[in-house]
């Protein structure tokens, strides 16, 4: 078979090679021959879905061109590359940020309304790619971005659900999940039917002798499902670099059909076993911050872990060097546990497969891996029982089994005598059933582990990996706070400000270097600059307010303060409180005279976010959410002054509208919980100030912007125990303006009180585990505070901008250069034309 073309024809390739189409004459000649042709169309019969088609396949070509020179060159070049290995992508809309990052998006502006379009109407056909459920696979997203656009050579590696994260409908104010289907058209994807990989489960391990009489392990029988390669460009931000996204997919390895059994008419179990196979890729899990312990979640993990790996490994072997140097050229970042198993994956090639010993292969492996943590919720830390291993990947659980004895046997020599410290940091927890504890796991495969923000960074040491740094030395931690991409997240989103910015700050630079925004502050006694960008905030509040309109039918006055809290619905990050303290402001504004409510400030309460579809308390929050909006909503004592919004559908591609129609966003959870947060960052970067706790990013945005523009309350991480502690064995008192709300939710005000009796209970009767009334007085009291600043709107403006300008430190481009220089070591490739 020919794998490349001979030299001598090699010139009529260069010949006809494919040019990217330039100008907007260029584009428009490119969007009608793909309406013509690949769609088969014409503009007789070309609505806005298919304009969309052809305008992304016209940029998809553009893409290709720099991907595959991208490739070639790290190919070619040899350099090291970074895996970034995650279950989970967010990536949102492709479009609109292809357009930007190749800044041709005015071009196809005028190009589509020269052909009858509006650009906005095109972008919005588009489907997010929602393959995660929240901070974790959105910040994978914001990292690819950043890779990309500072030229490192990487890829991503995940899977290619069939349905992403479900589609969240409000029925009678309950949640209704709803399948999210994604793929009837996605032109962002390669299939490369080319590149797949079988990967094995189940079966058992034969000891037998290789060719020189040494014993290996053969783990074999079992079942076998294919994992087939699709590709994503990812291109990088002013750059011809275009990295990949590779996203695998599962199907029966035998083809359509298994013929023997087609054959033999058992079409029925040939059919169920390509069901099967399917199956493993079709659907992603739904829960955040909780491992439920699914086999099929297993088979995900090791499916997509084996079947990346096999490609790292095949790509390096190509390249002829020594296993020693195989860390010199890969990379391999672990986004949470998910993708543990690779640790033991890579192991078990490199000895079973390779023959190396053991000592040179697990060398090899901890050098190659980092791990990222992103939680210290106890249920959020994966556990996998002992039997289900043993029975779906026996070969793999021997090598942890091996793993953990010789990582405890060197702990004993460090220790020796500590018996409970060997029960407390073995990787096998000694329960009923056995557990498999994975982060245990990845800590001891890994060169480097690190947290998501400072405080986080610091917990993890001192507590739920205490005894780690202890064996290990705290070298092998580290932090590396979070960031996100200013090139979807400002000037995406928020087009007018971002142009406003480039004006003040000499150019678009700011988007390469985000620490340029520091320029702004000049301005910030500027009258009519701080006019200018009052106008932006508004404008953003006016488009928020239509979309409210259309999809609740609720009018909000956009001169109202916009106070938004939008996130995955979780006990921890305290959406109660908010929707409490929205109570408690209704009661006040109708205990007040005409008079008096005529002097306060008018406000909207935004909420958005999905629960998992099994956790019933989140579930109960968002009820209540909607059920004290049809009540306040609808006051006629209270019109303008209060409203109470639940969006719909959280997601990317909503989040672009909402963080810059922000004025005040809420990252309220309790103290120690939050590792990160990283809509905090968007928020501020969008012109807007948070109420906060002293929690996650929070506190490095405080130090970066200032006490004085940013509103913190509530209890610190330090005395979270002891208030816990206080609440189980001491007397609770519950904060008597929370009491004041739950008898009015008893009372039966926002409908049949039974329906909240959890909510309450929760904090009165099960021990306020995450702190709700120890808190809430000073929640009230801020927002009373954020009222206050708010009546002086040029303050608020001077406050807001000057955050902005002191936001350049949360680029996600800063977080990666970070994880380049401590972690993986690696170096930027520019591309060369
Ligand atoms: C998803 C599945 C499992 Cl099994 C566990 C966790 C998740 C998940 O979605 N976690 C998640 O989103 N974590 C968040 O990561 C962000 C990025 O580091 C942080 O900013 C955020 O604090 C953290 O909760």
């Amino acid at each position: 078979i020919k794998a490349s073309i001979p030299e001598p024809q090699r010139a009529a390739w260069e010949k006809y090679a494919v040019k990217s189409f330039e100008g907007q004459e260029g584009f428009e000649r490119e969007v009608v021959r793909h309406v013509e042709t690949t769609l088969a169309r014409s503009l007789f019969n070309c609505d806005e879905k298919a304009a969309y088609a052809a305008t992304s396949l016209a940029f998809r070509d553009r893409l290709i061109t720099d991907w595959n020179k991208t490739q070639q060159q790290h190919t070619y070049r040899d350099a090291k590359r970074v895996y970034y290995l995650s279950l989970e992508f967010l990536m949102g809309r492709a479009l609109d940020n292809a357009m930007l990052n190749v800044g041709l998006k005015d071009t196809a502006k005028a190009g589509l309304a020269d052909l009858g379009f509006r650009i906005e109407d095109i972008i919005t056909q588009e489907n997010d790619a929602a393959l995660g459920n929240g901070g974790l696979g959105r910040l994978a997203a914001c990292f690819l971005d950043s890779l990309a656009s500072l030229d490192y050579p990487a890829w991503g590696y995940g899977l290619r659900y069939r349905y992403g994260i479900f589609k969240q409908e409000i029925i009678d104010g309950y949640q209704v999940e709803v399948p999210d289907y994604w793929l009837d058209f996605n032109p962002w994807e390669f299939p490369r039917h080319d590149v797949t990989v079988d990967i094995q489960f189940y079966g058992n391990v034969q000891k037998s002798a290789d060719a020189n009489g040494k014993t290996i392990s053969v783990w074999d029988g079992g079942e076998v499902v294919q994992a087939v390669a699709y590709d994503v460009p990812i291109p990088g931000y002013a750059t011809p670099t275009t990295n990949n996204l590779r996203l695998w997919s599962s199907k029966a390895s035998g083809g359509e059909f298994d013929f023997q059994k087609f054959n033999n008419g058992d079409y029925e179990s040939s059919v169920a076993d390509q069901q099967r196979a399917e199956t493993i890729s079709a659907v992603l899990y739904p829960n955040d911050n909780l491992e439920r312990g699914k086999e099929l979640r297993l088979k995900q993990q090791y499916f997509w872990v084996a079947a990346s790996l096999y490609d790292i490994v095949r790509r390096f072997k190509k390249s002829k060097r020594a296993w020693s140097e195989f860390p010199e050229q890969v990379a391999i970042q672990l986004n949470d546990t998910h993708p543990t198993l690779a640790i033991v994956e890579l192991q078990r090639i490199l000895i079973d497969v390779e023959g190396l010993d053991w000592d040179q292969a697990w060398a090899i492996v901890t050098n190659t891996f980092g791990y990222t943590n992103h939680t210290v919720l106890p249920e959020a830390l994966e556990k996998w029982p002992v039997s289900l291993l043993q029975n779906l990947l026996p070969r793999h659980l021997q090598i942890i089994f091996d793993i953990n004895l010789f990582f405890l046997q060197q702990v004993e020599k460090k220790f020796p005598d500590d018996r409970d410290m060997l029960r407390r940091v073995s990787i096998v927890e000694e329960s009923q059933p056995k557990m498999i504890r994975m982060a245990y796991l990845a800590i001891v495969g890994s060169h480097k582990v690190n947290g998501v923000a400072e405080l986080h960074s610091d917990l993890i040491q001192t507590t739920i990996f205490k005894d780690f740094v202890a064996i290990y030395g705290p070298d092998k931690f580290t932090n590396v706070t979070n960031g996100v991409t200013p090139r979807r997240w400002l000037h995406q989103a928020n087009p007018r400000l971002s142009e406003l910015i480039a004006s003040k700050c000499g150019g678009n630079e700011f988007l390469t270097d985000l620490t340029n925004l520091s320029k702004l502050e000049q301005f910030v006694g500027d009258k009519d600059f701080r006019k200018e960008w009052a106008e932006i905030k508004y404008a953003n509040k006016v488009r928020l307010a239509k979309h409210i309109k259309s999809t609740l039918g609720v009018t909000v006055n956009p001169a109202a303060l916009f106070d938004i809290q939008v996130k995955r619905i979780h006990e921890y990050k305290r959406q109660q409180m908010n929707i409490f303290g929205v109570i408690h402001r209704y009661l006040t504004l109708k205990k007040m005279s005409p008079e008096e409510r005529k002097k306060q400030l008018p406000r909207v309460s935004i909420f958005g976010g999905k629960a998992a579809p099994g956790y019933w308390m989140a579930k109960q929050i968002i009820h209540l959410i909607n059920s004290v909006g049809s009540v306040v909503n609808n006051d006629a004592d209270i019109g303008d002054l209060l409203k109470v919004i639940f969006l719909e559908d959280y997601n990317v591609s909503k989040a672009e509208i909402i963080c810059p129609a922000s004025d005040i966003s809420e990252h309220i959870s309790t103290a120690g919980t939050e590792a990160s947060g990283t809509s905090n960052m968007k928020f501020v970067l969008n012109g807007g100030l948070i109420i906060g706790t002293c929690d996650g990013a929070n506190i490095e945005i405080t130090r970066e912007v200032g006490e004085n523009n940013i509103f913190l309350f509530g209890n610190l991480s330090e005395d979270v125990e002891d208030l816990r502690h206080a609440h189980t064995y001491g007397s609770h008192t519950i904060d008597s303006d929370l009491d004041a709300v739950f008898k009015e939710i008893e009372k039966g005000t926002f409908g049949t009180p039974h329906d909240f009796g959890a909510l309450v209970a929760a904090v009165r009767q099960h021990g306020d585990y995450y702190l709700v009334s120890d808190d809430f007085h000073s929640y009230i009291e801020t927002h009373r505070l954020v009222d206050e600043a708010y009546r002086n709107q040029d303050e608020w403006v001077s406050k807001c901008i000057t955050a902005v300008a002191r936001m350049g430190f949360f680029s996600s481009d800063r977080c990666i250069n970070e994880y380049a220089e401590s972690i993986w070591n690696v170096e930027p490739l520019p591309i060369k034309e």
